[in-house]
């Protein structure tokens, strides 16, 4: 079959769909990508190494809490259109395209570790069919797909990309607990290897998301970790602007807000530092091939943004200090666990170290999350009150709605005497918890 003709043909059965799906690796981003698929009509085999995944989907359930995601999975299962499978060869011999989504982390050392995304390849490269669509959604270091994915799918099925088979990168760009609407609504990068793998990429992305914008695919995977760097380094801004403003005497929060009023200005908020799965691994992916520099702003963002849980320790033990109290005895809470507000992710959360430090100093920590069930060694509390209970202490690190609307009366009557807030998000009111009694250190002030 001619060239043309191959990619006109797969056109077609993606507009008809009539090609089958398999997504390799069916967790945060898979799952939703799986789902999504099914929704328009394909036929899609998600595929995990996970039992408790496989089983989740095949009963007809998410294992994931992402909103409307349940729903979706139950929906599709239920229609014959979504399964899933540990076997990958199984579920490669059926489709006709494959979108890998597999963890690309970093170790110790901040280097990627690509091997879950090679292992996935070495599977799709041994069952590769003319006319397959290979999709990387997966998150990597720039270069990856020309020097890595490419050739070893080239060498492993013995086919030419952009000419025998179809190879683009499609950067995920969705935030957990907003996944299938943000899959649907941003902008979808789209870069193949070549004119054909972008047309036909293109085509299938397109009848899921609003926006599809077509590139190469080295450009697609440097733009998507340059909007996460850009991030990290603009909340490492704010929070260098809070060390500033807490040694010379401003309100770093008041000052963002001002400066923020400036049409070209948009800083970002100060917090307890960076977690997720992506904004504290993002930036060392970016820099994995870039030689070493005497200056280096996305290295010191980092330094600055990991650095953040230091210093929330570091309030909590200085407004004891205040009190006349030591952290080793004391007694704290911790409201929030997980990364961000308002969702169950722990993933990276700066909670983890803040707990660990507070522990090793011997005070006695219990946390309390609505969303998130771990704890990080802290005790677990159920309610608000029951976190707060004969403490001296309030440290608050996630800016969960509920923690927005605390009731500071009710919360000082539980609370041992001198009771302090330490809000390393700023969502109290300082000059309230002052005037009933608390003594209130908030990052940035
Ligand atoms: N944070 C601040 N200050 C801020 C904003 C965030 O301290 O002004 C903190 C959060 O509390 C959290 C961390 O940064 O700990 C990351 O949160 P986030 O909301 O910035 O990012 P994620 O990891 O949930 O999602 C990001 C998003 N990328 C961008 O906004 C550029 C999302 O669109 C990506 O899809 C996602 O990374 C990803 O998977 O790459």
């Amino acid at each position: 079959m001619e060239k043309s003709e191959l990619t006109e043909k797969q056109i077609k059965s993606i507009q008809d769909r009539s090609l089958c799906l398999t997504v390799l690796g069916s967790g945060y981003v898979g799952l939703p990508t799986a789902a999504l698929f099914t929704n328009v009509g394909f036929h899609v085999i998600a595929v995990d190494i996970k039992p408790e995944i496989v089983k989740a989907v095949n009963s007809g359930s998410s294992p994931i809490n992402e909103l409307g995601l349940h729903e979706l999975v139950s929906h599709n299962v239920q229609a014959g259109r979504l399964e899933a499978t540990f076997n990958s060869t199984d579920a490669l011999t059926q489709v006709g395209v494959v979108i890998i989504a597999v963890q690309t982390p970093i170790d110790q050392r901040k280097e990627p570790n690509l091997s879950f995304l090679m292992k996935a390849l070495e599977d799709v490269g041994k069952t590769m069919k003319k006319g397959m669509l290979v999709v990387v959604s997966s998150t990597v270091p720039p270069g990856t797909m020309l020097e890595k994915v490419k050739p070893k799918l080239e060498s492993l099925s013995g086919l030419e990309a952009d000419i025998h088979f179809y190879l683009a990168y499609v950067p995920e760009r969705f935030s957990p607990g907003k996944a299938l609407k943000e899959f649907v609504e941003s902008p979808k990068l789209v870069g193949g290897v070549g004119p054909n793998s972008t047309k036909i990429a293109a085509e299938l992305f397109k009848t899921v998301c609003k926006k599809v914008i077509e590139t190469d695919v080295l450009t697609a995977e440097v733009a998507k970790l340059a909007e996460n760097t850009f991030r990290d380094v603009n909340i490492a801004f704010a929070n260098q602007l809070a060390l500033i403003c807490e040694q010379i005497g401003a309100d770093a929060v008041e000052v963002i807000k001002l400066a923020n009023t400036h049409p070209k200005v948009k800083i970002h908020m100060l917090g307890p530092g960076v977690g997720g799965p992506c904004l504290p691994k993002d930036p060392y992916l970016l820099l994995h091939r870039s030689k070493p520099k005497d200056y280096d702003i996305i290295k010191t963002a980092r330094q600055i943004n990991d650095y953040m849980p230091k210093h929330i320790v570091k309030l909590t033990v200085q407004a004891l200090k205040k009190t006349g109290k030591k952290v080793e005895g004391s007694k704290i809470a911790i409201l929030g666990i997980a990364y961000k507000a308002n969702v169950e992710d722990y993933r990276q959360s700066p909670s983890k170290s803040v707990i660990e430090e507070l522990i090793n100093r011997g005070a006695e920590v219990i946390s309390y999350d609505p969303y998130c069930h771990i704890t990080f060694g802290a005790k677990k509390a159920n309610t608000v009150k029951e976190a707060v209970k004969n403490t001296e202490c309030i440290t608050i690190l996630t800016d969960h709605t509920e923690f927005k609307n605390l009731n500071l009366k009710e919360i000082k009557k539980l609370m041992e005497k001198k009771p302090i807030i330490v809000d390393g998000r700023r969502i109290i009111n300082p000059h309230e918890a002052e005037d009933l009694g608390f003594t209130y250190y908030g990052i940035g002030l």
